[in-house]
């Protein structure tokens, strides 16, 4: 093989009569500029040399090409731009074959369809996720994948974002040939070789109509996913746009339709729902960099167990033995752990009746799963996760037991929403193990995972725990002690500031109405129906002592509760459930309710408007939000930011809260709360970290570098 003239990330290299160019941009080949150029060096190279009878793409390391570099989005574009590089592939005049080995998304993908043979190896997903990042294919995805698959599955992969492997990719027409080694330059090369003996042709896809010949199935297809994208798009900018590409395929010459998808991957581009996303998926990549991390290495964990079966414990149990983990749980008597094993048999035998897990995958799951009503069960475990009632005495009582059993350098893990870690860890011999793992309810689906870190606790066990979270495939989120640490804290905020605006005119359901048209999937009264309203009626009473007499407090949310109406499961609470209904109805009666308690506290009720709403909404958020990263209960805005993604249903496509104050300007944000000030200057008292990046032109994002 000789070497001929590569760039840093991109090599060429002659072996044989085939020019080999290999990617090598760690961690995943992204598209940078470098590799734009020297992909169209090595298209030069092999059209220029006679020797070079053909050319195959691999990458190197784990990834084909991921695609794009997303990091360059938003900065000023660098020649030469990406379609033009996947232009010049398909335009090359000799055979190009792509080898796909693992992930081939996005631009990868593209620049694979460029090609003329697409041969992939058993690691390969193929995809193209940009629908996630708020873009839709930018590099003639919308024009070459239809082309290549037909309408119907092209827009699926594209309106999904979701992966497929090499088999699936054959069988869509994505890939021409599977081969089942693991050395994709020794499969690329063998490959070129068989079609240069067989005197395979060059293959541009954009030459023919491919499977879009049949243009009245196609357009069929395609008016039915609209209708359908219509639908569920909820507000998002980017999923109409690649119908609206695909329509150009339809429609237009090759070179038309790629133009017309220029055009929009521009508008999309410059939306803010691109920044909100891309800042979300670098966010989620973030949020596992812990200080801890540089010096702690984590401890071994394989057996672990879970105390309590209830919906909670039993949810985590599912999450440990889908991460292939030996787990015990700990119920206080037979009939307690005969139910919280059905809490998790429960969970597989709704993926069996889905047809989504054998009888025998179940089987292979429970043989790892013991229960047991005895502590002395666990002395051998090395992690704990208590999931038991949420109380301070209670959980107490289990740390001491814990502390009773468990092996010396177990973790020992609290599943609490609210309370004092650091005061369960003082009773134990052991508060350097002692670690705050708090799941989101059903624990085996949500993404959240606080990490609470107390004073005390060793750093491997807090890097244990995130461990832990990258085996369950969570999102890990560090916070510090506080009651409700990063998520419910904030929470009861902006709750807050939902009961002030329902007190002073706005009806719930006007502000559950103007949150789900910000683009949550539901509004806090929504919510606290499907929670149950007793739940929040407990914590109230529990803080009735120590709530501040001049703090503000709504009553209307006591009095629902104050006639068994507890939300869904009761039939009704702020919303009338008839016959066990899921969506709720506007219930007169409760507003009856709002009027009295507006009159008994003497309001005069006036109108919001759902622009209104939303800014003490997101004023009450953000504001606490800046408390909880100035405090340092949050290590950065971002960690708020993902915590609020994954476990809280914002809206992906607004970044986070704290990213959404950045793109409203964090002067604005300060003058709301300024302003609300005026009426309640207790709760809208202005976070200091708010005021100090306002004065120094500063932004949160500033704090995430
Ligand atoms: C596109 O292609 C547009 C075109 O249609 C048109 C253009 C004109 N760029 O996820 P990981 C970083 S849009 C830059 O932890 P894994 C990531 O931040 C793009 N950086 O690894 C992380 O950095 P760090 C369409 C990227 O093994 C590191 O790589 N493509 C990119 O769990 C490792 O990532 C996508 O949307 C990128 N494209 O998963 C694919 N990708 O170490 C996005 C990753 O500093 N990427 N990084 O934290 C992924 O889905 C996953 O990263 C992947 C690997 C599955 C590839």
């Amino acid at each position: 093989m000789t070497a001929e003239a590569s760039t840093s990330v991109v090599e060429h290299k002659q072996d044989g009569d085939v020019l080999l160019v290999s990617v090598n941009n760690p961690p995943v080949n992204a598209l940078g500029a470098a590799v734009r150029q020297g992909l169209m060096a090595a298209m030069e190279q092999a059209d220029a040399s006679a020797a070079v009878k053909a050319v195959v793409i691999v990458g190197q390391g784990k990834a084909f090409i991921a695609g794009a570099d997303i990091r360059e989005f938003g900065k000023p574009p660098v020649q030469p731009f990406l379609p033009d590089v996947c232009n010049r592939i398909e335009a090359c005049s000799k055979p190009v074959v792509a080898v796909i080995h693992g992930a081939a998304l996005g631009g990868g993908l593209e620049i694979a369809m460029s090609a003329h043979y697409r041969l992939a190896l058993p690691g390969a997903k193929l995809g193209l996720p940009e629908v996630s990042l708020g873009l839709v294919p930018g590099a003639g995805g919308t024009q070459r994948a239809p082309r290549l698959m037909g309408v119907k599955a092209a827009t699926e992969l594209m309106l999904s974002g979701q992966q497929i492997g090499a088999k699936a990719g054959l069988a869509a027409g994505l890939v021409d040939k599977l081969d089942d080694g693991a050395d994709p330059v020794a499969a690329g090369l063998a490959y070129a070789r068989e079609l240069l003996a067989q005197g395979a042709p060059l293959r541009p896809v954009s030459a023919t109509p491919g499977r879009l010949a049949d243009k009245a199935a196609a357009q069929a297809e395609l008016d039915a996913l609209r209708a359908d994208t219509a639908k569920k798009s909820r507000g998002l900018f980017s999923p109409l746009k690649i119908i609206d590409c695909v329509q150009a395929a339809l429609d237009l010459p090759f070179a038309e339709g790629l133009k017309f998808e220029r055009a929009q991957f521009l508008a999309c581009i410059d939306s803010p729902q691109r920044a909100g996303l891309i800042h979300a998926f670098f966010a989620e990549r973030e949020t596992a960099k812990i200080p801890e991390a540089r010096a702690a290495q984590p401890r071994a964990f394989s057996k672990i167990a879970i105390i309590g079966g209830g919906t909670m414990g039993a949810g985590i149990t599912v999450s440990a033995l889908d991460a292939g983990l030996v787990v015990t749980m700990i119920e206080r008597d037979a009939e307690s752990i005969a139910r919280g094993q059905a809490n998790v048999e429960k969970v597989y035998n709704g993926l069996i009746a889905k047809g989504r897990m054998s009888e025998e995958a179940k089987a292979a799951i429970m043989a790892r799963y013991t229960p047991s009503t005895r502590y002395d069960d666990i002395a051998d475990v090395d992690l704990v996760i208590e999931a038991v009632f949420e109380d301070l005495e209670v959980k107490k009582a289990v740390f001491k037991e814990l502390d009773r059993v468990c092996k010396s350098g177990a973790v020992l893990a609290t599943n609490t929403s609210y309370l004092d870690i650091d005061a369960i860890a003082a009773v134990t011999s052991r508060p350097q193990d002692v670690i705050g793992l708090h799941f989101f309810s059903p624990a085996n689906i949500m993404k959240l995972l606080e990490i609470v870190v107390p004073a005390k606790v060793a750093p491997d066990v807090v890097t244990t725990a995130f461990e832990l979270a990258k085996k369950m495939k969570k999102v890990p989120v560090r916070a510090g002690v506080c009651d409700g640490f990063i998520g419910n804290r904030i929470l009861a905020t902006y709750k807050q500031a939902a009961d002030y605006l329902m007190e002073d005119g706005a009806s719930p359901y006007e502000i559950d109405e103007a949150v789900r048209g910000f683009g949550f999937a539901m509004g806090p009264f929504q919510v606290t129906d499907l929670a149950g309203g007793d739940i929040g009626w407990a914590t109230r009473k529990r803080r009735a002592a120590t709530r501040d007499p001049k703090a503000r407090y709504v009553e209307i949310a006591d009095r629902i509760c104050e006639n068994g109406w507890f939300g869904q499961k009761t039939g009704r609470g702020f919303y009338l459930y008839p016959q066990g209904a899921r969506i709720g109805q506007p219930d007169p009666e409760v507003l009856a309710i709002v009027d009295a308690e507006r009159a008994r506290k003497g309001v005069t009720p006036r109108p919001f408007t759902a622009e209104e709403i939303m800014r003490r909404y997101m004023a009450a958020m953000v504001n606490e939000g800046a408390k909880v990263v100035g405090e340092g209960i949050a290590l950065r805005p971002l960690d708020v930011d993902v915590t609020f993604i994954s476990g809280y249903g914002f809206p992906r496509h607004r970044g986070g809260p704290m990213k959404w104050a950045d793109m409203q300007g964090l002067p604005k944000v300060l003058a709301d709360i300024e302003a609300f000030a005026k009426e309640d200057a207790l709760f809208w008292k202005p976070a200091p970290l708010l005021q100090k990046l306002v004065a120094e032109g500063k932004d949160f994002e500033s704090l995430n570098k």
